[in-house]
């Protein structure tokens, strides 16, 4: 028989136990810097030095943290799994891939990687980045901007992501506020399609708790690893 295959969600919050921020708690990111301004294409354009200043920040913190149990244990459901696993990740650090998952989504970009403007290369980019800095593939000074999406900017892999949520026996969201789109959508996409099982794992009800058909509320790190080991044990 073919194992279903799993599409995983996750955001801010699985992070959080590895000492990353969150946006939207209370001590979160949108607490401190106006979203207007640091994740728009608007901001970008008026004041490019300080949007390269709040990523280079949080550049800069990446060799800080580690993966924590809960990075770890999806690592582990992607390798034991018979079926495919497929993590869409809203996140743009690297944590997920430091704990050893492959097969991998960054919907919203990555901070260790810069775009150029100019002529569309996508590169490594490990230091801080300026206006300064010219483009490595085509020479171009100023041109280069953090491979993020903004909002009013189209999310990365959007086909492939809809044609796994079509085609998954269970969407897990894991970490992550459900509010916004269109990854907050993807639990509406999956049940208007049928079959698959729906299930929350976040520390409190998300925006859209109500929308899954199970929830499990608590930290990631604890979370995460007892709902892989029920998923494993139960292929016997
Ligand atoms: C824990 C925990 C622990 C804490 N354990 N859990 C009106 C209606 C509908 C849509 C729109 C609208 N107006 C505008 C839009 C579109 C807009 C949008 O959604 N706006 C809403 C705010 C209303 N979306 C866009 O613009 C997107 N693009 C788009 O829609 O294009 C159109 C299109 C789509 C598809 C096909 C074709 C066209 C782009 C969105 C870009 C988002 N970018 C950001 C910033 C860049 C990345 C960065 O700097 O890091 O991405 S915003 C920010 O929010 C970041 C995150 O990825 C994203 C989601 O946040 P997340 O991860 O959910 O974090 P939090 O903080 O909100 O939640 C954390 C959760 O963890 C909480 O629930 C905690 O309880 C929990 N938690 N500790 C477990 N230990």
């Amino acid at each position: 028989m073919r194992a279903e295959s799993i599409v995983i969600l996750t955001g801010a919050g699985i992070s959080k136990e590895s000492g990353l921020d969150t946006f939207r708690d209370a001590d979160g990111i949108w607490a401190r810097h106006s979203l207007e301004d640091v994740a728009t294409p608007e901001g970008f354009a008026r004041d490019p030095d300080l949007v390269h200043a709040f990523y280079n920040d949080r550049r800069r913190q990446l060799p800080t943290v580690d993966p924590n149990p809960a990075h770890v244990a999806l690592a582990r459901l992607e390798r034991d799994w018979p079926g495919r696993v497929l993590l869409v990740t809203q996140n743009i650090d690297d944590l997920h891939r430091r704990a050893g998952s492959r097969d991998l989504l960054h919907m919203h970009g990555e901070l260790s990687k810069v775009r150029c403007l100019a002529c569309g290369a996508i590169m490594q980019w490990i230091g801080d980045l300026s206006a300064r800095d010219a483009c490595t593939a085509c020479a171009t000074v100023g041109s280069l901007r953090p491979h993020i999406v903004w909002f009013g900017e189209v999310p990365l892999h959007m086909p492939e992501i809809l044609a796994a949520l079509d085609s998954c026996g269970l969407f897990l969201s894991i970490g992550t506020s459900g509010t916004v789109y269109p990854a907050a959508g993807f639990v509406s996409h999956v049940r208007t399609r049928g079959r698959a099982r729906t299930v929350e794992l976040n520390l409190e009800p998300s925006h859209g708790a109500s929308l899954f058909a199970e929830t499990v509320h608590g930290p990631a790190s604890q979370v995460v690893p007892a709902f892989v080991d029920e998923l494993l044990a139960g292929l016997g």
